[in-house]
């Protein structure tokens, strides 16, 4: 298919893990105090809003109690209100209680990598809250999300866009605003790489749902074509994705250096 330089730049989404165990910033951002300096930071750096995270999803991460996973993101949330109070914030999480916590403390978008599969509650929560929904793709838990039964498809892109048809059918009957609504294939999550690579190569396919998210940032499929066994080591692979990305639709990108994101995008938008 051909680029599309036809449409504006996609929205920068930062990421702010408050786990102890995020696989790419090694912890880095476990403090409150700290997770909002860092928060503070990417929406200098451009971020149009920020993904607050307190349960890492990553391939077999083990599941956070609900407790833990508000205590880790709530203060978080506030704290960034107190200095930002206009900033954009989503909760990453599948769990009800935590969505309402979170909505409660500040964000107004539910980010659910489980396309309400884990918790379909959290559908009903985004809604009395007014808050928009961000509908990833996923198939098992975190831990079992790479076991191959989990990883089989006819066609891995059909049936991620019937999964999110589904998932927007649910949101919508909860009463989310359908407009509200960003769809993410939530790259790594029950697939393999080249499963990856098939659905950024054919996501224009996806478009059919309404704004796409893509959510590439440091991820594993990166780190297998290179070679590179360290995150932080897939930042110029990242910013090649989010590139490709803009240029075949995405509405926003989610990534960990929002500054090289605003440069690569600055520079697209320049040339379009
Ligand atoms: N990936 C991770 C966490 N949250 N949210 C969405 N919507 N899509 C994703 O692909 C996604 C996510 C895991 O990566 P991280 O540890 O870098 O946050």
């Amino acid at each position: 298919m051909t680029p599309r330089n036809d449409i504006r730049r996609p929205a920068i989404l930062g990421i702010v893990n408050v786990t102890p165990d995020s696989f790419s910033d090694g912890g880095l951002c476990f403090a409150c105090d700290r997770a909002v300096r860092h928060a503070l930071e990417l929406l200098d750096d451009g971020a149009d809003m920020l993904d607050i995270g307190g349960e890492s999803t990553r391939p077999g991460a083990a599941e956070v109690p609900e407790a833990e996973e508000i205590r880790r993101v709530a203060p978080v949330i506030a704290g960034i209100r107190r200095f930002r109070p206009e900033a954009r914030i989503s909760v990453d999480t599948r769990k009800a209680a935590v969505a309402a916590a979170a909505l409660e403390a500040g964000a107004s978008v539910v980010n659910d990598v489980s396309g309400l599969t884990f918790d379909p509650a959290i559908a009903a929560v985004a809604a009395r809250a007014g808050a928009g929904m961000i509908l990833g793709h996923t198939r098992g838990t975190p831990e079992r999300m790479r076991d191959p039964e989990n990883c089989r498809y006819g066609d891995v892109v059909a049936e991620v866009r019937d999964f999110l048809r589904r998932a927007r059918e649910t949101a919508v009957a909860a009463g989310v605003a359908a407009e509200s609504l960003i769809f993410d294939p939530c790259l790594g999550f029950a697939k393999t790489a080249e499963q990856d690579w098939e659905i950024l190569r054919r996501m224009e396919e996806l478009l059919v749902l309404g704004p796409v998210l893509i959510a590439h940032s440091r991820k594993s499929f990166l780190g297998q074509l290179l070679d590179r066994p360290d995150p932080k080591e897939r930042e110029m692979a990242t910013a090649a994705v989010t590139l490709y990305a803009a240029q075949h639709g995405a509405a926003m990108v989610r990534v960990h250096d929002v500054r090289a994101a605003h440069d690569v995008l600055t520079v697209w938008e320049r040339l379009s």
